[in-house]
């Protein structure tokens, strides 16, 4: 009967296992639910994400197979040698404490370029100043609203086009977004790009990304910010060139002095 438990508990990395190999192939009955497509020119927050599911996965089944292998070798019920009490091995204490630091220390490292692609190289302009943001994201309860510099270039401007939970970049271009909250913290993500940061009230913030695929992509807000937090998404379109977001813009912006237009009218 010991056997049996071995065996029945055995099954939980097997199943566990088997769950994250349907998950990455994409396999019924769960798809869909591993990453979403990736649209950015950089790889590295997903060379990072799997080289530590990999390793972790390694070191879990690994340990799987040793806990599996004690409980089948040392069950009660088979085995008649007599029970033997340790007080432990310093040496390998001393070994499974130095792995472990060591393999984290390597971890530390190696995500720093992650770390600076996404906090600290924003785009620079050809003479080498920052560039300037390509629009402004203000999250709301429960909306992201979104404001476009207009033709000169700068925000808080007459021309400025304003929009709601619209956000349309041009590709192959780097884009950097300002990102600031009207009242609580709420996280804005694009899952396609890899890119997630919190929107803490009163801090003005600047992310960046460079889509390298055209298409419409989710808008998400990831941090609980209130009872309509679920439905505060929107859509990012991605244009396939500058012309067409140009293009875009004015027709957009057409449509928003029209709008005002017939509203004075009534
Ligand atoms: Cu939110």
């Amino acid at each position: 009967m010991g056997k049996f438990w071995s065996f029945f508990f055995a099954l939980v990395p097997i199943l566990g296992i088997g769950l994250f190999v349907f998950a990455i192939n994409d396999w019924a009955p769960i798809r869909g639910h591993w990453f979403p497509e990736l649209i950015s020119k950089s790889h590295v927050i997903d060379n990072l994400f799997n080289f530590i599911m990999y390793l972790t996965g390694a070191v879990f089944i690994g340990t799987s197979i040793v806990l599996a292998w004690i409980m089948v070798k040392y069950d009660g019920g088979s085995n008649k040698e007599p029970v033997i009490y340790s007080h432990g091995s310093h040496t390998l204490e001393v070994i499974w404490s130095i792995i472990p630091a060591v393999v984290l220390l390597f971890i530390a490292i190696y995500q720093m370029d992650a770390w600076a692609n996404a906090r600290m190289y924003r785009p620079t302009l050809s003479d080498g100043t920052e560039m300037p943001p390509h629009a402004r994201v203000t999250g709301r309860q429960f909306e992201w609203k979104i404001q476009y510099p207009g033709k000169d270039g700068k925000l808080d401007t007459p021309d400025d086009l304003h929009l709601i939970n619209d956000l349309h970049v041009p590709m192959d271009e780097d884009i950097v977004i300002r990102i600031e909250s009207m009242d609580v913290l709420h996280s804005f993500f694009l899952p396609n790009l890899r890119v997630k940061q919190d929107v803490v009230p009163g801090m003005q913030q600047h992310i960046w990304f460079h889509a390298v695929k055209d298409g419409t992509y989710d808008i998400v807000c990831a941090e609980l910010c209130g009872w309509g937090h679920y439905k505060m998404k929107g859509r990012l379109t991605v244009e396939p060139s500058r012309e067409e977001f140009d293009k875009w813009l004015e027709k957009a912006y057409a449509e928003q002095e029209t709008a005002q237009y017939s509203l004075d009218e009534e």
